[in-house]
């Protein structure tokens, strides 16, 4: 498998997040790509390759003007309101709810922060905006190796994508990868696409950019939110609206699910996607399923994770992996390539 690497992740190194009313090291560290670099490299499978710059062009095919604008300068206007602010991650702390205008940009920076994120757990550093593009472009790449005919591509990437929304960030997340990858396999030609995220967390930002479409249909297993991140959205009876009604599914599953009910659910999701008639997929690869991870409460265990690249094979489509979530840093490595390799093992 071709591995589209994003050599400029480590630009985005949060220091902290907010967790329970205090600022916590992050959990999403650069370590995270490195170990599956390395993994990858020990196994031999070591074809990886730098992505293409494709331009902003593609970003705005999935976010908004105005929120691409704001990540991009978002750093050199933290640091103009303080210098000091050069060595502090920036992070929101008042939000629009509902009956608050959205329409409005303020000139106010800490309500730009807010009015484009949805938690304070997602620091945006000197670095982001430079790593969140280029992992888009590794996504973006990835695509279009497979719409040129390849079986599978993996772009490793961080910081992850899925809770992006078009204008917004949130869950460690800036630049919805997964979704600009699947907008691109649809603007070389697929007629009709899926998302498959298995990311312990709901893919919401990933939902939403589609929720609306025929043309991608997006199935996500996840922490039920009633318990788990993101809360406030994953149920299962949001199924898509207008032209998209019928294109999304959400198999929320309790914590404590073992691999045995998560596969079952898998196989549902996969079932789901071969009826939409999608010529290609895209898998939002998170690895936070892990029974060692340290803010998911599911039981996948490192062997496991073959069965689930087989499975994923067995669809059958050509496959654009994209790496999400997995914050048992020491075993992410192993983890993420189990699924390519069981998927490149099973693979025609
Ligand atoms: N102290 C992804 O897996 N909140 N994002 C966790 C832990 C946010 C996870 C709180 C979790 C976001 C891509
Ligand atoms: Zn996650």
């Amino acid at each position: 498998m071709i591995t589209v690497y994003n050599h400029q992740h480590a630009l985005h190194q949060g220091k902290v997040e907010m967790f329970r009313g205090q600022l916590v090291p992050c959990f999403e560290v650069p370590a995270r790509a490195d170990y599956v670099l390395q993994e990858l490299q020990r196994r031999g499978q070591g074809d990886v390759r730098a992505p293409q710059d494709h331009g902003l062009e593609v970003l705005q095919r999935v976010h908004s003007p105005r929120y691409l604008d704001f990540l991009a300068s978002a750093w050199s206007e933290w640091v103009a309101l303080d210098p000091a602010n050069a060595e502090r991650d920036a992070l929101p702390s008042v939000w629009p709810v509902r009956s608050f205008r959205s329409d409005i940009l303020p000139a106010n920076f800490a309500a730009r922060m807010g009015l484009f994120s949805y938690d304070a757990g997602t620091p945006l550093t000197s670095g982001t905006w430079a790593a969140a593009y280029a992992g888009a472009q590794c996504a973006v790449t990835a695509a279009q190796l497979v719409s040129a005919g390849a079986r599978s591509a993996f772009a490793l990437t961080r910081p992850p994508g899925h809770h992006a929304g078009a204008d917004f960030f949130g869950g460690y997340c800036f630049l919805n990868n997964a979704a600009v990858a699947a907008q691109a396999l649809r603007d070389a030609g697929a007629d009709r696409v899926a998302v498959l995220d298995i990311d312990y967390h709901h893919g919401n930002g990933t939902q939403a950019i589609f929720y609306e479409r025929a043309d991608v249909f997006f199935a996500s297993v996840h922490g039920d939110p009633h318990t788990e991140y993101p809360f406030y959205l994953g149920y299962a009876d949001e199924t898509g609206a207008r032209a998209g009604a019928g294109h999304n599914l959400n198999l929320p599953l309790p914590r404590g699910t073992d691999f045995a009910r998560w596969r079952a659910a898998l196989g549902q999701a996969l079932q789901a996607i071969a009826r939409s008639g999608a010529q290609a997929l895209v898998v939002s690869l998170g690895l936070d399923t892990f029974e060692g991870d340290p803010i998911s409460g599911f039981h996948l265990r490192s062997e496991d994770y073959l069965r689930v690249g087989a499975d994923l094979a067995a669809a059958g489509l050509p496959t654009v992996f994209v790496f999400e979530g997995g914050y048992a840093v020491d075993a992410v490595g192993v983890n993420a390539v189990n699924v390519l390799d069981g998927f490149a093992q099973a693979a025609p």
